[in-house]
């Protein structure tokens, strides 16, 4: 890897907001190490964040942001909207909780463990891999099962590149993600809305579609903790609760993993969980959604509008049976 020491000590500011203790550690690298860029623990903590994440105005920016052929025309949603009204249980059932609670998550540092049928299994820190992959500006609709949608300006790495790099098996045939599983930090989980913890998975060829991305950004900036932060899971032709949050692992299967919501109610929502304007929910249809911002109601288009890029996938599948 090539590492640019020019941008040390010019945006560091960041790490006063995000983690005091990575800051501190850098501080001194900077002055007692200089420019020589080394192996081993200091250089760990110093190297991956400098050219890809930058401080202004006490924002977190990201950097090197390619845009996408995949993104949408649809104008987004306002960043309010998009970080004030959130599912994410671990931080509260009401729509308002995950930005109120989002505080208690601590987001930096972060690794995301990559296991099971691979023959490069890791344990990467979020912030090298923001370094080490091109990063990808994901302008996606976001369609929630409770008939309600956004439209979201992600960035993030297709999870394409990593499978690729992370060399699955031929047994590996699902994709199973784990959420961080950490009551202190998120209180939701001292509560039996779901079991702990949030758990989903994509059989292979939905995780190698090119849509599917790892956003650790959007609007530009890091992701806030109600979002995801720092990782999460993008599937846009899927319900909303696909796009599993805060992820901490990546596992490689041979069989249908469970996922959360089919787990807790499985008449309810199934393992595709693919946008469906022909399969109601047991109890409201799917026919049409609310956008968020938006006066009226819309109707809903199959995979979610996506259908050009995955309707291959489930040819000779009958989707209500696989809803
Ligand atoms: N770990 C975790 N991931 C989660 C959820 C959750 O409760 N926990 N909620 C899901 C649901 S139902 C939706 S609609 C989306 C919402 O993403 P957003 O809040 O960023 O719009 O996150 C999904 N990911
Ligand atoms: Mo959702």
């Amino acid at each position: 890897m090539h590492i640019k020491n020019k941008d040390f000590g010019s945006d560091i500011k960041w790490y006063d907001i995000t983690n005091k203790e990575l800051y501190m550690n850098r501080r001194r690298f900077i002055k007692t190490a200089g420019k020589v860029a080394v192996a081993g623990a200091v250089s760990l903590l110093a190297f991956p964040f400098a050219n890809r994440i930058s401080a202004d105005d006490g924002k977190v920016k990201l950097r090197g942001i390619k845009k996408s052929p995949f993104s949408t025309d649809e104008a987004p949603n306002k960043y309010k909207d998009v970080t004030s009204y959130n599912n994410f249980y671990e931080l509260g059932l009401d729509k308002r909780d995950p930005a109120r609670n989002a505080g208690l998550l601590k987001t930096r540092p972060w690794t995301v463990t990559i296991d099971g049928l691979v023959n490069r299994p890791s344990v990467v820190d979020v912030d090298r891999l923001i370094q080490r992959y091109q990063l990808e500006e994901r302008i996606y609709r976001l369609r929630c099962v409770e008939a309600w949608s956004m439209v979201i300006p992600w960035v993030g790495i297709p999870l394409a590149v990593l499978i690729k790099d992370a060399e699955p098996t031929s047994q590996a045939k699902y994709v199973h993600f784990t959420t961080l599983n950490d009551p202190e930090q998120m209180p939701g989980q001292r509560t039996g809305a779901l079991k702990w913890p949030f758990v989903e998975g994509l059989r292979m060829d939905e995780a190698m579609n090119p849509l599917t991305l790892l956003a650790v950004g959007m609007f530009g900036e890091i992701l806030p903790g109600q979002s995801g932060a720092p990782i999460r899971l993008v599937v846009p032709w899927k319900y909303g609760f696909k796009s599993i949050k805060s992820i901490v692992r990546i596992s490689f299967v041979s069989e249908q993993p469970p996922t959360s919501w089919s787990s807790a109610a499985s008449r309810e929502y199934g393992f595709y969980a693919n946008v469906n304007p022909d399969v109601n929910h047991p109890r409201w249809s799917q026919k049409t959604e609310q956008k968020i911002g938006k006066l009226g109601r819309f109707s809903t288009a199959l995979f979610n509008g996506y259908g050009e890029h995955v309707a291959h996938m489930y040819s000779g599948m009958d989707l209500r049976k696989y809803y």
